[in-house]
């Protein structure tokens, strides 16, 4: 099979193990070729105090023209964590540039987490975040993200109505498949609820919840979410991969002795991720 192309759109944290020093390494894994269009240089991210941040919004649109005129297209176009209003807006121009009837426009609208935005946005960034949603095939909020981007209440515990009424409310904004993240249906168990508006049919996984909370398992899910869908995988089979995988990154996590609370220890579970997609495309 020909190599899949996706282009992530995304910061580099310098350090701290999230956005484009996550999805490189795990797309490249996948094997998928990835091509990385960075949107601001920081050192560290944005949960550490007193990072720096160059912001690099000036430059997209000229290494964009570029690769137009050398004719380079991509299968998929995968964003998440984007700095300003601006730069939204820059970025959905970008993807009405590279699309075709065959790209998967693939959204994470990174902004928050815990029933709060991150430091760095406000509720203006979490509007225009929801024009960028309303143009994707897949968007992947987390309960907090959804809740900013539709209006709908915050809640920490809930029955699976709210979850199917903020999926119905996330397609009404636009986006053909909305994947809710972090969704926990019963006790102890977490995992992702997607609903395809274009047949009504919702589709969910869910594993058993891994008490502890890191930094970065938002972008691991969503960089072996876009990989998954890139390559081909059914919804089904994509949810579950990403899902197992970021459970047992965070399992492995757990098992550090020195504790990070920045990020997680994805370089240790990448063999479990090449090995598991391996099995499925025998399968199938
Ligand atoms: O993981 C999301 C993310 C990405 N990039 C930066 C961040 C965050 C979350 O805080 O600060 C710079």
């Amino acid at each position: 099979m020909k190599t899949k192309r996706i282009l992530t759109i995304q910061d580099i944290s310098c350090f701290g193990k999230c956005s484009l020093t996550v999805a490189l390494p795990l797309l490249s894994a996948m094997g998928v070729e990835t091509v990385i269009l960075p949107t601001a240089v920081l050192s560290t991210h944005t949960l550490f105090k007193g990072f720096t941040c160059k912001d690099l919004s000036d430059q997209l649109k000229p290494i964009t023209d570029h690769w137009k005129q050398e004719g380079i297209t991509f299968d998929a176009v995968y964003t998440g964590y984007l700095g300003t209003e601006e730069e939204i807006d820059t970025v959905a121009g970008i993807i009405s540039e590279f699309r075709n009837e065959n790209t998967l426009v693939f959204i994470d609208p990174a902004m928050g987490d815990n029933g709060k935005l991150y430091p760095a946005f406000d509720v203006n960034y979490a509007k225009k975040n929801a024009s960028l949603c309303a143009i994707a095939d897949i968007a992947v909020p987390n309960i907090t993200e959804a809740s900013y981007l539709t209006g709908l209440p915050y809640r920490e515990t809930y029955p699976e109505s709210y979850v199917k009424d903020m999926l119905k409310a996330l397609a009404a904004l636009g986006t053909k498949t909305p994947i809710l993240t972090g969704v926990s249906l019963s006790e102890k168990k977490t995992g992702a609820m997607g609903y395809d508006s274009a047949t009504g049919e919702y589709f969910s996984y869910q594993n058993d919840l891994v008490p502890a909370s890191y930094h970065g398992t938002g972008d691991i899910f969503s960089s072996v979410l876009a990989g998954a869908f890139v390559l081909g995988l059914s919804r089904e089979e994509a949810i579950r991969i990403a899902a197992d995988y970021t459970a047992l990154t965070i399992a492995e996590t757990l098992k550090n002795p020195s504790k990070p609370w920045y990020g997680v220890d994805f370089e240790k579970t990448i063999p479990w991720l090449t090995d598991t997609l391996r099995s499925v495309s025998s399968e199938g």
